[in-house]
Protein backbone atom coordinates (compact mmCIF):
# COMPACT_ATOMS: atom_id res chain seq x y z
CA UNK A 1 0.00 0.00 0.00
CA UNK A 2 1.13 3.47 -0.69
CA UNK A 3 1.40 6.44 1.88
CA UNK A 4 -1.76 8.68 0.87
CA UNK A 5 -3.71 11.26 2.66
CA UNK A 6 -6.69 10.28 3.61
CA UNK A 7 -9.35 12.82 2.07
CA UNK A 8 -12.82 13.27 4.01
CA UNK A 9 -15.57 13.79 1.63
CA UNK A 10 -18.07 13.87 4.79
CA UNK A 11 -19.09 13.04 8.03
CA UNK A 12 -18.01 9.16 8.32
CA UNK A 13 -16.96 9.38 4.57
CA UNK A 14 -13.06 9.28 3.55
CA UNK A 15 -11.37 8.60 0.23
CA UNK A 16 -8.07 7.14 -0.18
CA UNK A 17 -7.19 8.38 -3.29
CA UNK A 18 -4.45 6.13 -4.34
CA UNK A 19 -4.27 3.81 -1.67
CA UNK A 20 -3.35 0.76 -4.24
CA UNK A 21 -0.39 0.28 -5.80
CA UNK A 22 -0.44 -0.74 -9.89
CA UNK A 23 1.12 -3.98 -8.31
CA UNK A 24 -1.54 -4.50 -5.77
CA UNK A 25 -4.26 -3.21 -8.31
CA UNK A 26 -2.52 -6.06 -11.16
CA UNK A 27 -2.88 -8.72 -8.37
CA UNK A 28 -6.56 -7.53 -7.43
CA UNK A 29 -7.17 -7.55 -11.12
CA UNK A 30 -6.20 -11.33 -11.89
CA UNK A 31 -7.68 -12.20 -9.04
CA UNK A 32 -11.33 -10.71 -9.91
CA UNK A 33 -11.12 -12.17 -13.62
CA UNK A 34 -10.39 -15.50 -12.27
CA UNK A 35 -13.30 -15.50 -9.74
CA UNK A 36 -15.86 -14.00 -12.66
CA UNK A 37 -15.39 -16.33 -14.94
CA UNK A 38 -14.46 -18.99 -12.30
CA UNK A 39 -17.02 -22.29 -11.52
CA UNK A 40 -19.27 -19.85 -9.71
CA UNK A 41 -19.33 -17.25 -12.41
CA UNK A 42 -20.61 -13.27 -12.50
CA UNK A 43 -24.03 -13.02 -13.94
CA UNK A 44 -26.01 -9.95 -14.65
CA UNK A 45 -28.87 -9.64 -12.00
CA UNK A 46 -32.65 -9.47 -12.76
CA UNK A 47 -33.97 -7.57 -9.74
CA UNK A 48 -37.41 -7.42 -7.87
CA UNK A 49 -39.62 -5.27 -10.85
CA UNK A 50 -38.20 -7.26 -13.34
CA UNK A 51 -34.79 -4.81 -14.09
CA UNK A 52 -31.82 -5.86 -15.63
CA UNK A 53 -28.67 -4.29 -13.62
CA UNK A 54 -26.19 -3.10 -15.88
CA UNK A 55 -22.88 -4.92 -14.08
CA UNK A 56 -21.90 -8.70 -13.84
CA UNK A 57 -21.92 -9.42 -10.25
CA UNK A 58 -20.55 -11.84 -8.01
CA UNK A 59 -20.86 -11.80 -4.45
CA UNK A 60 -18.19 -13.68 -2.11
CA UNK A 61 -19.04 -15.11 1.66
CA UNK A 62 -22.59 -14.12 1.28
CA UNK A 63 -24.95 -13.92 -1.57
CA UNK A 64 -27.10 -10.82 -2.34
CA UNK A 65 -30.22 -11.77 -4.04
CA UNK A 66 -31.77 -8.90 -5.62
CA UNK A 67 -35.00 -10.07 -5.74
CA UNK A 68 -35.13 -10.34 -2.23
CA UNK A 69 -32.63 -7.77 -1.68
CA UNK A 70 -31.30 -10.07 1.05
CA UNK A 71 -28.39 -12.29 1.87
CA UNK A 72 -28.13 -15.83 1.27
CA UNK A 73 -25.55 -18.51 1.22
CA UNK A 74 -26.70 -20.32 -2.25
CA UNK A 75 -27.78 -17.92 -5.30
CA UNK A 76 -31.43 -19.04 -5.63
CA UNK A 77 -31.93 -16.10 -7.49
CA UNK A 78 -30.04 -17.39 -10.21
CA UNK A 79 -28.42 -21.18 -10.23
CA UNK A 80 -28.62 -22.27 -6.78
CA UNK A 81 -24.81 -22.54 -7.02
CA UNK A 82 -23.18 -21.84 -3.39
CA UNK A 83 -21.64 -18.90 -2.88
CA UNK A 84 -17.69 -18.79 -3.08
CA UNK A 85 -15.82 -18.04 0.12
CA UNK A 86 -14.22 -14.24 0.66
CA UNK A 87 -10.24 -15.52 0.22
CA UNK A 88 -8.05 -14.30 2.94
CA UNK A 89 -6.02 -11.30 0.89
CA UNK A 90 -9.61 -9.74 0.50
CA UNK A 91 -10.37 -9.80 4.00
CA UNK A 92 -6.83 -8.08 5.27
CA UNK A 93 -7.53 -5.74 2.14
CA UNK A 94 -10.87 -4.65 3.74
CA UNK A 95 -9.57 -4.80 7.11
CA UNK A 96 -6.40 -2.39 6.53
CA UNK A 97 -8.42 0.37 3.93
CA UNK A 98 -11.05 0.56 6.68
CA UNK A 99 -8.23 1.35 9.12
CA UNK A 100 -6.73 3.55 7.06
CA UNK A 101 -10.22 5.92 7.16
CA UNK A 102 -10.33 5.40 11.14
CA UNK A 103 -12.70 2.72 11.10
CA UNK A 104 -12.73 -0.69 12.32
CA UNK A 105 -14.27 -3.44 9.74
CA UNK A 106 -14.58 -7.61 9.26
CA UNK A 107 -16.05 -7.92 6.35
CA UNK A 108 -17.48 -11.54 6.21
CA UNK A 109 -18.86 -10.14 2.25
CA UNK A 110 -17.87 -8.70 -1.27
CA UNK A 111 -20.28 -7.84 -4.11
CA UNK A 112 -17.69 -7.39 -7.06
CA UNK A 113 -19.44 -5.83 -9.84
CA UNK A 114 -17.67 -5.50 -13.67
CA UNK A 115 -18.63 -2.57 -15.63
CA UNK A 116 -18.35 -3.18 -19.19
CA UNK A 117 -17.74 0.53 -21.19
CA UNK A 118 -21.37 2.11 -20.36
CA UNK A 119 -22.02 -0.02 -17.21
CA UNK A 120 -23.47 2.10 -14.46
CA UNK A 121 -25.21 1.88 -11.05
CA UNK A 122 -28.68 3.60 -10.19
CA UNK A 123 -28.74 5.74 -6.27
CA UNK A 124 -29.38 3.28 -3.78
CA UNK A 125 -28.91 2.88 -0.03
CA UNK A 126 -26.72 -0.63 1.32
CA UNK A 127 -29.26 -1.49 3.98
CA UNK A 128 -29.65 -5.17 3.82
CA UNK A 129 -26.78 -6.13 5.95
CA UNK A 130 -27.77 -7.03 9.53
CA UNK A 131 -29.67 -4.31 11.73
CA UNK A 132 -26.91 -3.90 13.97
CA UNK A 133 -24.13 -3.90 11.53
CA UNK A 134 -26.07 -0.76 10.53
CA UNK A 135 -27.07 0.50 13.88
CA UNK A 136 -23.07 0.46 14.09
CA UNK A 137 -22.29 1.93 11.36
CA UNK A 138 -19.66 -0.48 10.07
CA UNK A 139 -18.30 0.87 6.57
CA UNK A 140 -19.39 -0.08 3.33
CA UNK A 141 -15.34 0.06 1.98
CA UNK A 142 -15.49 0.16 -1.85
CA UNK A 143 -12.32 -0.67 -4.32
CA UNK A 144 -12.00 0.91 -7.82
CA UNK A 145 -10.10 -0.96 -10.50
CA UNK A 146 -9.72 -0.33 -13.89
CA UNK A 147 -12.38 2.34 -15.75
CA UNK A 148 -12.82 5.43 -13.74
CA UNK A 149 -16.26 6.15 -12.51
CA UNK A 150 -18.40 8.65 -11.96
CA UNK A 151 -19.34 7.91 -8.45
CA UNK A 152 -22.56 9.31 -7.16
CA UNK A 153 -22.80 10.50 -3.73
CA UNK A 154 -26.16 11.71 -1.92
CA UNK A 155 -27.59 12.32 1.39
CA UNK A 156 -29.90 10.15 3.62
CA UNK A 157 -32.99 10.88 1.20
CA UNK A 158 -32.96 9.95 -2.68
CA UNK A 159 -33.97 13.73 -3.04
CA UNK A 160 -30.80 14.72 -1.05
CA UNK A 161 -28.53 16.62 -3.01
CA UNK A 162 -25.58 14.03 -5.17
CA UNK A 163 -22.38 15.43 -5.02
CA UNK A 164 -20.26 13.05 -8.08
CA UNK A 165 -16.52 11.97 -7.16
CA UNK A 166 -14.68 10.75 -9.42
CA UNK A 167 -12.90 6.99 -8.55
CA UNK A 168 -10.22 5.90 -10.51
CA UNK A 169 -7.77 2.66 -10.19
CA UNK A 170 -6.76 2.54 -6.94
CA UNK A 171 -9.14 4.38 -4.98
CA UNK A 172 -10.72 3.23 -2.32
CA UNK A 173 -14.04 4.79 -0.64
CA UNK A 174 -14.91 4.29 3.01
CA UNK A 175 -18.38 5.05 4.13
CA UNK A 176 -19.56 4.67 7.88
CA UNK A 177 -20.91 5.97 10.81
CA UNK A 178 -23.37 8.66 9.92
CA UNK A 179 -22.61 8.37 5.96
CA UNK A 180 -23.40 4.79 6.23
CA UNK A 181 -27.19 5.03 4.74
CA UNK A 182 -26.49 7.71 1.98
CA UNK A 183 -27.29 7.28 -1.25
CA UNK A 184 -24.95 6.27 -3.86
CA UNK A 185 -24.27 4.75 -7.01
CA UNK A 186 -22.49 5.18 -10.65
CA UNK A 187 -23.92 7.42 -13.66
CA UNK A 188 -21.02 5.94 -15.58
CA UNK A 189 -17.51 5.10 -16.02
CA UNK A 190 -15.18 6.37 -18.23
CA UNK A 191 -14.00 4.09 -21.39
CA UNK A 192 -10.18 3.93 -21.90
CA UNK A 193 -8.91 5.54 -18.50
CA UNK A 194 -7.27 2.27 -16.92
CA UNK A 195 -3.87 2.00 -16.13
CA UNK A 196 -2.17 0.30 -19.32
CA UNK A 197 -0.37 -2.21 -17.02
CA UNK A 198 -3.85 -3.16 -16.16
CA UNK A 199 -4.90 -4.55 -19.34
CA UNK A 200 -8.13 -3.92 -18.22
CA UNK A 201 -11.03 -3.11 -20.43
CA UNK A 202 -13.91 -1.70 -18.10
CA UNK A 203 -13.97 -1.53 -14.57
CA UNK A 204 -14.13 -3.88 -11.32
CA UNK A 205 -15.70 -2.46 -8.26
CA UNK A 206 -15.70 -4.44 -4.73
CA UNK A 207 -17.17 -3.47 -1.63
CA UNK A 208 -17.16 -4.92 1.60
CA UNK A 209 -19.65 -4.86 3.95
CA UNK A 210 -19.96 -7.03 7.24
CA UNK A 211 -23.47 -8.73 7.99
CA UNK A 212 -22.49 -10.30 10.83
CA UNK A 213 -21.65 -8.75 14.53
CA UNK A 214 -20.42 -12.73 15.63
CA UNK A 215 -16.85 -11.37 15.35
CA UNK A 216 -16.42 -7.81 16.56
CA UNK A 217 -14.41 -5.95 14.54
CA UNK A 218 -11.17 -4.71 16.97
CA UNK A 219 -11.50 -1.06 17.76
CA UNK A 220 -8.92 1.44 15.70
CA UNK A 221 -6.20 3.18 17.85
O1 LIG B 1 -19.26 0.58 -8.25
C1 LIG B 1 -19.32 1.35 -7.32
O2 LIG B 1 -18.47 2.22 -7.13
C2 LIG B 1 -20.52 1.31 -6.39
C3 LIG B 1 -21.04 -0.08 -6.16
C4 LIG B 1 -22.22 -0.09 -5.25
O3 LIG B 1 -22.80 0.92 -4.99
C5 LIG B 1 -22.68 -1.32 -4.64
O4 LIG B 1 -22.15 -2.40 -4.95
O5 LIG B 1 -23.61 -1.24 -3.81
Amino acid sequence: MTSIQPARIGEGAVLLRGYLSLAEQRELVDACRLLVDGPVPAYVPVVRGGGRMHVRMLCLGRHWNGKTYSYEPTRSDFDRLPVPPLPPSFLALARGSAAAAGMPLEADLCIMNYYESGGRMGLHQDKDESARSIARGLPVVSVSLGDTAQFLFGGLRRRDPVETVPLASGDVFVFGGPARLRYHGVSRTIPGTAPGELGLAGRFNLTFRQYDLTSEPEPVS
